[in-house]
């Protein structure tokens, strides 16, 4: 029992370490284990549905009773899109240059069904957002009309009567709490089905296996220079150029919450603290921190928008899947409703990553060769998260004319 006293993250190492052994010197084994990563894989793809729709209503009902809706909301939406579609360009653009995958050559034999069929017209992706029944796409699985009637959902909610508005809150409030316990105790189970993932990705291609560990090396610097070029150059440059504010000044003040962020690899966690800082520190008004923050805890994650288009485009090049630039868009595209839909919590952007393969057609099992360096990459994207969110605040408060402590 003193395993389970060890932090997740240095369970998972062990976990790969030891499933990388198993899966090179003994991979005949592998065959009474793989289940274990198959159950895994099955338990994160359980708790979609209901944790994205809960966790997308409850934070689209938090932007209150209607009365902010209006040039805050527009502002908020338009900063969270915004800023989350640039990340993305900024991962698609380093996946491109850098080519993490190139080379591993997993030897893909079959063609990847259902990648053809994804043209990316906007008819079509209009067509794949409006289903014409949104309980048959949720039976399906099928996650881009069900976040497109939860964001429907729960923007109506807040013009509903205050009695029902109330309920439904309440309602989605408590709904996506306990979805989020659920895949909590899911995430808890994750050295496990990396042990049975990992050790039957390395028994199949156990001959790339150094190809893969370097490739794998390069594919998180990847992640990690594209995070940190959009957190310390981009968003810095939007705070200071269109929310006339010292962007160092105001990360200063966020070392707390960013550390905090870093460390649980939760943005829902962080959020207290996030609130108390840019209030208290950064002198941002209550009214603004207040809507923001949690909206952008729930449907703003830049930094895991950035990783997922990354992880996408480096599992296609890994087995030598060529994405023609409308595919590519295709995964900007559902990597932002993607972003959307993760919930505040460990590994939500790993919980993504299948509807993204799934969404452009990508193989499922590309998920093993991430997996490893996930939780890592965790922290990292949801400080990016974080900063993010508060970057929004500092700026949409600029432009509500609010002197705040970080103004030029
Ligand atoms: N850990 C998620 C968050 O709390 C981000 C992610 O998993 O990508 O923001």
């Amino acid at each position: 029992m003193r395993l389970l006293k060890i932090k997740l993250h240095w369970q998972i190492l062990i976990a790969f370490i030891i499933a990388v052994l198993f899966g090179y010197f003994v991979p005949h084994g592998v065959q009474y284990i793989s289940w274990i990563g198959d159950i895994f894989l099955r338990a994160l793809k359980m708790v979609i549905i209901p944790l994205v729709f809960s966790s997308i209503v409850s934070g689209v009902t938090s932007m209150g009773d209607g009365k902010n809706l209006g040039r805050l909301g527009v502002k908020t939406m338009f900063y969270y899109l915004a800023t989350s579609t640039l990340a993305i360009l900024t991962g698609l653009a380093a996946v491109n240059i850098i080519r993490p995958g190139v080379g591993i050559d997993l030897g893909f034999s079959k063609t990847v069904e259902g990648l053809t069929e994804n043209t990316s017209s906007v008819k079509d992706i209009l067509y794949r957002l409006i289903p014409e029944n949104v309980i048959d796409s949720m039976a399906r699985g099928d996650i881009l009309p069900v976040i497109f009637f939860a964001i429907l959902l729960g923007f109506f909610i807040t013009k509903a009567g205050k009695g029902h508005r109330q309920l439904l809150t309440n309602f989605f409030d408590a709904f996506f709490d306990v979805m989020m316990k659920i895949t909590l105790f899911i995430i808890k189970f994750t050295p496990l089905g990396i042990f049975g993932i990992v050790a039957t990705e390395v028994s199949r291609n156990s001959e790339e296996l150094a190809s893969i560990a370097g490739s794998l090396a390069v594919y998180s610097l990847t992640v990690v220079i594209a995070l940190l070029f959009h957190a310390l150059v981009s968003l810095p440059l939007i705070v200071r150029f269109i929310g006339k504010a010292k962007p160092y000044s105001h990360l200063k003040n966020m070392a707390a919450p960013l550390l905090t962020a870093f460390s649980t690899s939760s943005s829902s966690a962080t959020l207290p603290l996030t609130m108390e800082v840019l209030e208290n520190n950064s002198g941002i008004s209550n009214k603004v921190s207040s809507f923001t923050l949690p909206l952008g805890a729930t449907i703003n994650m830049d930094g895991t928008a950035l990783y997922e288009c990354v992880a996408a485009m480096f599992i296609a090049q890994a087995y030598g899947i060529d994405l023609s630039f409308g595919q590519q868009m295709l995964v900007v595209f559902t990597a932002l409703l993607a972003s959307i839909g993760a919930a505040g919590i460990p590994m939500a952007g790993l919980v993504m990553m299948t509807v993204i393969l799934s969404a452009v057609g990508l193989p499922l099992e590309g998920i093993g060769l991430i997996l490893a360096v996930d939780r890592i990459l965790d922290m990292l994207r949801t400080s990016v998260n974080v900063w993010s969110d508060s970057c929004g605040a500092v700026t949409i408060a600029r432009s509500e004319k609010e002197k705040t402590n970080v103004a030029i």
